[in-house]
């Protein structure tokens, strides 16, 4: 492994956070969430590495390019999470630990947002913390590799 990084991914419509309906997904912006992971992982000595892209096939090159580099992903897939075989197919293919994070409870609102394609393949999930779930995701990915 190169270096043993995290990465960090978010999906379509994250870089609006902060803005994208703020009663749903808080005021905190991308930089904050980055800004909190990246000082989560600071405390334990590891390092990450922030992404975000609005397309799929950007997400799942990055996944590919972690394999043998990265120790882990927190991933928050925005909408792909309940449509994207293709994503979930694609972190499988690094072989380590996936983290799934979702700012809002995606259980308590429509049904389309109840299936997750990446639950299945992940070692957890949070959903329903707000941005402080990604700071949970990184200490869990931590404690796992
Ligand atoms: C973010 C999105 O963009 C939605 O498509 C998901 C997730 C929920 C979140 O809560 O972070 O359904």
């Amino acid at each position: 492994m190169a270096d043993g990084h995290i990465l960090l991914l978010n999906g379509p419509n994250l870089n609006m956070l902060g803005t994208r309906q703020p009663e749903v997904y808080g005021q905190e912006t991308l930089a904050d969430v980055v800004a909190l992971c990246q000082q989560t992982a600071a405390a334990h000595g590891r390092t990450v590495r922030a992404e975000q892209s609005n397309h799929g096939g950007q997400l799942i090159d990055w996944i590919h390019e972690a394999r043998g580099v990265a120790s882990g992903i927190v991933i928050n897939p925005g909408g792909l999470t309940h449509t994207s075989v293709a994503l979930r197919d694609a972190l499988v293919v690094p072989e380590i630990p996936i983290i799934e994070v979702h700012i809002s409870n995606v259980h308590a609102r429509e049904e389309f947002r109840h299936h997750s394609f990446v639950s299945p393949i992940a070692s957890g999930v949070i959903a329903g913390f707000g941005v402080a779930g990604y700071g949970y995701a990184i200490e869990r990915l931590i404690s796992l590799t």
